[in-house]
């Protein structure tokens, strides 16, 4: 049984974190919720019992095992070392160290085996890149992946509560005839328009989404040659990430052979019967933990290369599933590293 963490306990993630530890049951001994001092003294229901959320504070994670935690970046890189420091072993959702060399970068159904190398922090990648390697690996096993083009429909709740309610808002106002309020969150308004920006800009023209999508893949499939071409989109969609990909590979691929490798690799569901018009959607993949694919046809000019679809639920499998599988493989490790 372990001492665990919640950090961040009041966001979108951290809500679904502490959803998923009683839905996966995971062994718990004991159990606190942190978050800022603007959220402290909420309350959690957790396990029939209802705690109280505690300021984040470095003395707080005196005796915990293991960390969960969903904050701003800025925070993490503050508090994150300081449990590790304590003996926690934190798993952070943040970008603050997916790129640093001591600390894996892990999505279990890729990469698994890299969680024993951990020095206190293992991060949980960003929810586009998540969804996306989990259907590239096994392709890349089989056919070893050159270059991925994605365009991502990303849905609002990627921005946590504030951007679930800007879209409710925004189509409220629309719906009643009022002026929607002006937008916060996103630079535009999000209701009925598709916004080409997720994060900042680069220099290059890239924005910090794009850039994760290319570097975080290559780190979590230890395969520096995959070149990754993006484009990310917020779209007016409450929750679950999509997206259109174009892979080409070292040797020749086909939708049969994709089909068949998707049908057995852990966490993916193949829904493609165009006939019947199944095919994944948002609407339908919401609250599920697996990477959904579909419409898996070959390039029309290409016989190294295939188009899919590919959908989840970027709150669950893109952030807070993950993290607690992380979790759960560290308790398969040896228990004095944990
Ligand atoms: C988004 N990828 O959807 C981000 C969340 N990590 O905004």
């Amino acid at each position: 049984m372990k001492s665990v963490a919640v950090v961040g306990a009041s966001g979108a993630v951290g809500d679904v974190m502490i959803r998923l530890l009683q839905e996966r049951k995971f062994p718990i001994g004991s159990i606190k919720f942190l978050a800022s001092e603007r959220s402290a003294g909420k309350t959690v229901v957790f396990g029939g019992k209802t705690f109280t959320i505690e300021p984040l504070t470095p003395e707080a994670f005196q005796g915990v095992d293991i960390v969960l935690s969903s904050t701003p970046a800025s925070i993490s890189r503050e508090y994150s070392p300081i449990a590790a420091r304590a003996g926690a072993v934190v798993v952070d959702n943040s970008s603050a160290f997916r790129m640093d060399p001591n600390v894996p970068l892990v999505v279990p159904e890729v990469n698994p085996q890299d969680v024993a190398r951990h020095q206190g922090i293992i991060a949980n990648p960003n929810c586009s890149t998540i969804q996306m390697v989990v259907a590239l690996k096994p392709l890349h096993d089989a056919f070893r992946i050159r270059r991925v083009i994605v365009s991502t429909y990303q849905a609002v709740s990627g921005a946590g509560q504030k951007g679930i309610h800007e879209l409710q808002s925004q189509t409220e106002a629309h719906v009643a005839g009022q002026d929607a309020p002006a937008p916060s969150k996103f630079a535009h308004p999000i209701a009925f328009n598709c916004l080409p920006q997720i994060d900042d800009f680069l220099p290059n023209g890239y924005t910090k989404e794009e850039i994760k999508m290319v570097l975080e893949t290559r780190k979590i499939m230890g395969d520096e040659s995959i070149d990754v071409c993006p484009t990310c989109i917020r779209v007016p969609v409450l929750n679950c990430h999509s997206e259109s990909i174009l892979v080409e590979t070292e040797r020749p691929i086909t939708p049969e052979a994709a089909r068949q490798l998707w049908a057995s690799a852990p966490g993916l569901v193949v829904v493609d019967d165009p006939e019947a018009r199944l095919y994944p959607l948002p609407a339908s993949c919401s609250d599920r933990d697996e990477v959904f694919v579909g419409r898996i046809r070959q390039d029309l000019h290409n016989p190294n290369a295939l188009l899919f679809w590919c959908v989840s639920d970027n709150l669950r499998k893109g952030a807070a599933t993950n993290a607690v599988q992380i979790a759960e493989e560290l308790l398969k490790l040896d228990p004095v590293r944990v």
